[in-house]
């Protein structure tokens, strides 16, 4: 957590609920934003909001120059443009200085317990699917304590959006290495280096079947406004990464693929449709059997041809491309790695809670309660 009494200044300026409650058969497929009545979320928010409208009157606790500023910032400067009224919109989050995020969100909120967002947030949106809601923990609460949680959330496909600010460091607690952290890292709970082998989250989140996976950074606001509004038009659990500074404990972890001077020869940014091409146009990536090449398009001997066209449907492509984050000789990479429709968690409970409503008529809860064996204390 950030050095006591420190109150650093306001950043700077800067879905997809799905059907209400009232029992709407949701049909197969998914991928089909219900459309909502006024008032309802979506095209019902009031026009006119704008970023101030979302900050709260809140200190902001985190440090002066960590990176969640600019993601709380940008989040802000998004809001607006989504159109979901604010108390159709909660934020969950679990327990360290990422999840203080929806303090300063002028929305509804829960900061719950450490690694259960993706449970509260599941519960929360089978009970009350008109809600937007968005899920937002950091390396350690989400892949530490939280890994099981998240997992399930992916596989299940529940219709919200997650956010994961990997600063590869546990902040809160003050630096100690988290499931992120490099081999070798050097912290004050591995003081002669951990000898732990990391998790990539972006793979983690293909192997769970999510139907959204992507990554973006905390210092290209552009990018990052982008890869969350992308996030939240997804119907179903929308996985991003955030690599976010720690500036206190970790500081310079992603620099060189964040910074001006390194970035456009370690980052390549994925389009769907377009050529995997970077260095500013210098050089692309090419497949070579199962495994990504790198060519150098400035000699003549290669040309954009050469370069593999990004398709964002094909989970074949993706889990290679999201491998290259081991391999050193090759950029890191940013943007939407995967995304396919498939019936969400939400839509399906509604579903069968219509069917059987159907055949069976409303439900008695006390009638429930009380039926077969029953003891008095
Ligand atoms: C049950 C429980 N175990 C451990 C902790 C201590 N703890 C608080 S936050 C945290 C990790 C936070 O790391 P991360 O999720 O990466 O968030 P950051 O602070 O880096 O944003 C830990 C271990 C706790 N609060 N509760
Ligand atoms: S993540 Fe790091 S820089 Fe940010 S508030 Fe926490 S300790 Fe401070
Ligand atoms: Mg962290």
């Amino acid at each position: 957590m950030p050095p006591a009494g420190k109150k650093p200044t306001l950043p700077p300026a800067g879905k997809k609920p799905a059907g209400l409650p009232g029992r709407k058969p949701a049909g197969p497929g998914g991928g089909k934003k219900p459309s909502l009545p006024m008032g309802a979320g979506g095209d019902g928010a009031p026009a006119g909001l704008t970023r101030k409208d979302f900050a709260t009157d809140q200190d902001v606790r985190w440090c002066p120059g960590c990176g969640d500023y600019a993601i709380l910032a940008t989040m802000q400067r998004l809001m607006p443009e989504l159109g979901v009224p604010r108390e159709k919109t909660v934020f969950v989050s679990g327990i360290g200085c990422s999840s203080r995020f929806p303090y300063y969100m002028n929305t509804y909120g829960l900061h719950s317990i450490h690694g259960r967002a993706p449970a509260i947030a599941t519960g929360l949106k089978a009970s009350r699917p008109d809600l937007d809601v968005w899920i937002v923990t950091g390396d350690g609460d989400a892949l530490s304590i939280g890994g099981n949680h998240l997992i399930h959330l992916l596989r299940r496909n529940v219709n919200v959006q997650l956010l994961l600010f990997n600063n590869q460091i546990y902040g809160l607690t003050k630096g100690q290495y988290s499931p992120t952290s490099e081999q070798g890292k050097v912290t004050k709970s591995t003081p002669y280096g951990s000898v732990d082998h990391p998790f990539f989250p972006v793979p983690l989140a293909l192997g769970a079947d999510a139907t959204f996976v992507a990554r973006t950074m905390d210092r290209d606001p552009k990018h990052m406004q982008a890869m969350m509004r992308r996030a939240h038009d997804h119907q179903g659990a929308a996985f991003l990464e955030i690599y976010q500074n720690c500036n206190i404990f970790n500081d310079g972890a992603f620099f060189e693929f964040t910074e001006r001077n390194t970035k456009a020869h370690s980052a390549i940014f994925l389009e769907h449709g377009k050529p995997l091409v970077y260095d500013n146009g210098q050089r692309g990536l090419r497949l070579k059997s199962f495994a990504l090449e790198s060519i150098d398009l400035s000699t003549g001997k290669w040309s954009v041809d050469d370069c593999l066209v990004y398709d964002e449907g094909s989970i074949e492509l993706a889990n290679i491309v999201s491998r290259m984050s081991w391999q050193k000789d090759l950029p890191r990479p940013f943007g939407v790695f995967f995304r396919e429709d498939r019936p969400s968690y939400d839509e399906l409970v509604q579903r069968q809670i219509d069917d059987v409503t159907v055949r069976r008529g409303e439900g008695d809860l006390a009638a429930l309660l009380n039926a077969g064996n029953t003891w008095e204390i």
